[in-house]
Order: structure tokens, then sequence, then C-alpha cells
């Protein structure tokens, strides 16, 4: 007899594929102790203590390596459920024979992505936001991407939203009452202590939805496009700041067609600079095309880097002239070339290097600027500002409405828009599409 998905006995490799010096192996589910028995030919060891194992094929009997072995018993585990963790040697061999044995014992079966975070989900071991923390943790690329997915993962966000939510929930019982009893049962004021809640709440999610998209910017990357004239030098310019012949440099003006992008550290802050088809006038389909895909960019990025050519200074195209504004920081390239010194704009060389330190400089103030999410937590993604926006929405319709009934739903809206963000109230749509983020194993 077959027992249901969710019951049964998942295992993966939690470590990262490929030849490794130990190879982790993960398992979770009420047949986690089973399957250890049946691989080591032990009793399950003392929890949390690491124990040597020698671990066996189940049919051939043969030796398939000699490891670790620690049990981490339910509750008391990252998935709440019952976790044996098998460290072994990480040679392919070893992690083959691994995943074959330990798919010969029944009910257990490999792991698919994301499932021992669902499975900790599941049992309450953490709420939604923090399981979106722990994928950004594990997708972190730099030091400050890492520190805010950690405020994530220890539940910073989680606590916001849920303080508004019980606040809310706190109002509409309130609201309730006013409904349900005459007026001679109730306290005085009620209806005002209600209205003084709800705008309340809504001050600060609107103040907490107002940060310029902080936390998105970190977690994404800020994107930083490079425009100008042809032959102006952008690519580069490219090329400097990522230290690599990544983009084709040529005198030839209309080389680039394409966005070729690079990801940069800067400080610790992720930036994804994009070299663009240099603008103007062209009767070639295919330049055209990289014109139209550097202006669309140019639109969709945080900030442009318009790169003019010094060889032909002070000569500015119209083209690239229109595309400058506040978001815009303007250098002219090739110094080395320039004659009339004097201009506002700072000048460089990518081919000397002259003035790139304080490119860099500047663009790393930018960075931190627009990333620097401060001691509070940041809203990260897009699907907790629809949410939020949601409940805005709906606490503003409560002021408004004109009968109490419609006033109530206003606010049981509002407190679902939150509980979706936590995963407190209807979030199946939304778990399959949070947990397919993660790799197996996780
Ligand atoms: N003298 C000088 N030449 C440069 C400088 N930067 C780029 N160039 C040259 O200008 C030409 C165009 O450069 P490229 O990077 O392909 O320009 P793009 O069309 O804007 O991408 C190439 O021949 C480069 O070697 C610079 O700072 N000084
Ligand atoms: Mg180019």
């Amino acid at each position: 007899m077959s027992i249901p998905e969710v019951d049964q006995t998942i295992f993966a490799l939690a470590s990262g594929s490929g030849k490794a010096g130990i190879a982790v192996f993960r398992i979770s589910g009420r047949s986690a102790i089973k399957a250890y028995k049946i691989l080591s030919k032990k009793s399950v060891p003392k929890p949390r203590c690491a124990v040597r194992a020698r671990l066996f094929d189940p049919t051939s009997k043969e030796v398939l390596d000699d490891g670790l072995a620690i049990y981490f018993a339910a509750p008391a585990s990252f998935t709440g459920e019952d976790v044996i963790e098998l460290h072994v040697h990480g040679g392919r061999a070893v992690v083959a024979g691994m995943t074959a044995a330990l798919n010969l014992i029944q009910d257990v079966r490999l792991a698919e992505a994301g499932e021992f975070t669902r499975r900790a989900f599941d049992n309450d071991k953490l709420d939604l936001t923090a399981a979106e923390g722990l994928a950004d943790l594990i997708n972190a690329e730099t030091a400050a991407q890492r520190r805010q997915a950690q405020r994530q993962l220890r539940g910073d966000l989680g606590v916001i939203y849920d303080s508004w939510r019980s606040r809310l929930l706190e109002a509409i019982a309130l609201f309730e009452a006013e409904i349900d009893f005459s007026d001679e049962d109730l306290p005085p004021g009620l209806k005002e202590r209600v209205a003084e809640q709800v705008a309340g709440i809504n001050k600060e999610i609107t103040e907490h939805l107002d940060d310029n998209g902080h936390g998105q910017v970190l977690r994404d990357g800020l994107h930083i496009a490079i425009i100008g004239p042809p032959n102006a030098g952008k690519s580069s310019l490219l090329n400097r700041l990522s230290k690599r012949d990544v983009a084709i440099v040529s005198e030839k003006a209309g080389t680039t067609r394409d966005v070729i992008e690079v990801y940069l550290e800067l400080d610790g802050y992720p930036v994804i600079i994009a070299d663009t088809a240099g603008l103007q006038e062209s009767g070639d389909a295919i330049e055209l095309e990289g014109i139209r895909r550097a202006e669309e960019r140019a639109s969709q990025s945080d900030l442009k880097l318009v790169v003019f050519d010094g060889a032909v200074w002070p000569e500015k195209d119209a083209k690239t002239l229109e595309l400058i504004d506040e978001n815009t920081f303007v250098v002219i390239n090739k110094s080395d070339l320039i004659k009339q010194t004097k201009t506002d704009y700072l000048a460089i060389s990518s081919k000397t290097g002259d003035g790139l330190k304080s490119l860099l400089d500047i663009l790393k103030k930018e960075v931190l600027e627009r990333c620097n999410v401060s001691a509070s937590p940041a809203l990260t993604r897009t699907r907790h500002r629809s949410a939020l926006g949601d409940c805005c929405d709906s606490l503003q319709r409560f002021q408004i409405a004109p009968e109490a009934e419609l006033k109530a739903e206003d606010l049981r809206l509002a407190a679902r828009a939150l509980g979706r963000i936590t995963g407190r109230v209807d979030v199946e749509e939304v778990l399959d599409i949070i947990f397919s983020e993660f790799c197996i194993g996780k």
C-alpha cells in the first residue's frame, strides 16, 4: 500500500553537486531512522551527537563509505520531522551509491526542490517571509545581501507583518462587537478607537512601502546602464570596471549590438552594469535593434552612466542628451585626448585609467544611497509590496465605506492581505511559487 506523498520520507544531497571533500545527505520523515538502521546496521545515535558510521549498500552488503551520522529528533529539527544527516566522502561514486541505496528503501524517495523547507513551513518552523529569507541567503552573493537575508530569515519582517495583522484582527473584533451589540452594552467611543487603529496601521504600512525600493534593489542588484554615442569608449569602460575583456572594443562605430551585462560587487553591494549599443541614426536593421535595446535598458535601469567621447568634446549628440535625467551620471571618456580641459563633468580615460577611482567612488556612493537599508527590515519582494498595497487599499475603502457591513468586509480583506505575506491564510497558491525557488536538498 502506498502512503501519501507528504507522509513519505524524503532525502537529498544537501551539499552542492560535483566533486568535494565531504557530501552531506539529509533524510527527513517517519522512516528516517529506519533508513539509517538499514544503511548502518546500527541503532540510531543519541540526538545531536555526531557518531562515526559505516554505511552499507542494502542489497550487495558492500561498504559504501565510512562517514558521520547525526540524528535530529522530531520536532527539534529543521523540518520538524525526524532528520538524519549523513556526512560521507564527496566523490561522485560515493554520492551515486548513497543515492541509489537510499532510493531502494521503502517509503523513502528523493526530495523535490524546496521540499525540506516546505515541510519546515508546514510544521510551523518558519513563516513564508523567513522561508524567502532562507532562499535569499542561499542565493546571496554579497555581504549586504547576506545581512538582509539573515534579518528576514530571523523573522524580522514576519514580526512586523504579524503585528499589523494582529492589531487589525483586534480592530475587527471591536468593529464587529459594535455591529452585533446594541449601544447600551458597549463602552463608549468604540467606533473612534477602531478608526484610530485603522488609520495608524495604514500610516505605518504606507511608510514601509515608501522606501524607494531599497530592499528590492539590494536583493536584485542595482542596475546601471552605460549609454552614449558610438565610439565614446563605453565597451572599454565596461571592460575596465569589470577588469575583464567582456565586450569587444573597436574603433569601428556600431560594434556593440546587444546588451552585455557584468555583475560586480561594490563595497559589498551587488551591481549589474550593462554595456549598450551606441546611440546614433542608422540604416542598419541590426544596429537599429541594438539601439532600441539600449534605450529600453536605459529606461529600466536604476542609474544611467552617460559616456561622451572626449576626442570630439564638447560635441554632444542629441540622442544621448535626450536620455539624461536626474538618475544619470555623466562622464567624458578619453581624457587623454581632451583638448578643452575645463568641464563640470568627470573626465576619465578607459585607456590610461585616469579618473576611474573617482568614478568608482561616486558609483559606490550611489549604490549605498540606493541600497542602504536602515536597521528596520526592508521590503524585499514584489509579492510583499503588492499584498501591502492591497491591504492599504482595503483600509482606505474602510474609511469611506457607507455601511458597517462593508466596512467589516474591508477590514477582513485587509487582514487577509497581510496574512498572505507570512502564510497565515489562503496560501496554497503562493506556496508552490515560493518553494520552487529552492534547490533540491533545501
Ligand atoms: N585614447 C583613448 N582611446 C579610447 C579610450 N577609451 C576607448 N578608446 C578607444 O575608442 C575606440 C572605441 O572604443 P569602444 O570601447 O569600442 O567604444 P564604444 O563604441 O563606446 O563601445 C576604441 O578604439 C578604443 O580603443 C580612452 O580613454 N582614450
Ligand atoms: Mg561598444
